[in-house]
């Protein structure tokens, strides 16, 4: 299982997004020269409209940080194209520009990953919002803002998307670094966090859902294949990871079997 395979950054779209031009996955790597790559620019005009808030200023040369990028061996710099703005590191998307994207570079964000047993069904189940934009199953989680740790980022998106409390300084780190987002371009992309916690019954039965801000609904649903295929971004792998760490539980290392096959 790999979370990067970008499907979503080369062929998705999001609100007001032009077509992109047609890659190849054998075309994605920035190391090959293509003389017939020319995609459309896009930049969102509520991005403009947001400069010196959450959105960069539209010269990326007046940009005062170094682009980097989160992978397994920490950050490193993200190489540039002529122009000096930070390239894709997972390569070409067919779309440059900042889409709706705020940063130059990488947009960095933190989701939350709540899992539980239902006590009814003695099922595993997965607390998740439907979307706002486009109405799909995601991971409550949103973008990190001002100086946030991940674990503030994640507790309080977790608060506004779902009204459910939970400290996150003791969580599971299931991955960090580029998501596959439908938002993606050339030149800005998403990159999250995502911290787990495993509930109690106690702790599930205390909660006291309330759909908010990005969330047009949250609810429990039950893990199985539709759903991590379904999932917003490269949220259904990042469940994957989760079960992994999980199939440690005997209990529920039974219910996982059909899951991680
Ligand atoms: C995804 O976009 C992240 O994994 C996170 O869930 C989300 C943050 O963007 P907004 O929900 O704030 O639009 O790439």
């Amino acid at each position: 299982m790999n979370p990067l395979t970008p499907k979503k950054s080369r062929n998705g779209t999001a609100p007001g997004y032009p077509p992109r031009q047609h890659v190849e996955e054998s075309d994605a790597k920035w190391t090959k020269s293509l003389n017939w790559y020319k995609p459309p620019e896009y930049t969102a005009e509520v991005v403009f409209q947001h400069e010196g808030e959450w959105a960069d200023p539209a010269d990326v040369k007046s940009v005062n940080r170094t682009f980097v990028t989160r992978t397994q061996n920490g950050e490193i710099p993200v190489p540039l194209d002529s122009q000096g703005r930070p390239l894709n590191p997972i390569g070409r998307t067919g779309l440059t520009g900042r889409g709706l994207l705020g940063k130059w570079g990488r947009n960095q964000a933190g989701d939350a990953l709540l899992t539980s047993i239902d006590i009814q069904s003695r099922r595993l189940q997965l607390l998740v919002i439907a979307r706002k934009d486009s109405g799909q199953k995601a991971l409550p989680g949103g973008m990190v803002e001002g100086g946030e740790t991940t674990a503030i980022t994640v507790a309080r998106e977790l608060f506004e998307e779902t009204g459910a409390k939970f400290d996150f300084e003791i969580a599971t780190m299931v991955y960090a670094g580029v998501v596959d987002d439908p938002r993606n371009t050339d030149n800005a992309w998403m990159e999250t966090t995502v911290l787990h916690k495993h509930l109690t019954t106690d702790e599930r039965a205390a909660m006291h859902l309330k759909a908010g801000d990005d969330a047009q609904a949250v609810h429990w649903v039950a893990v199985n294949k539709e759903l991590l295929a379904s999932m917003y971004a490269s949220h259904g792998d990042f469940v994957r990871l989760a079960l992994i760490n999980l199939k440690n539980i005997p209990e529920i290392a039974l219910l996982l079997a059909d899951l991680l096959n």
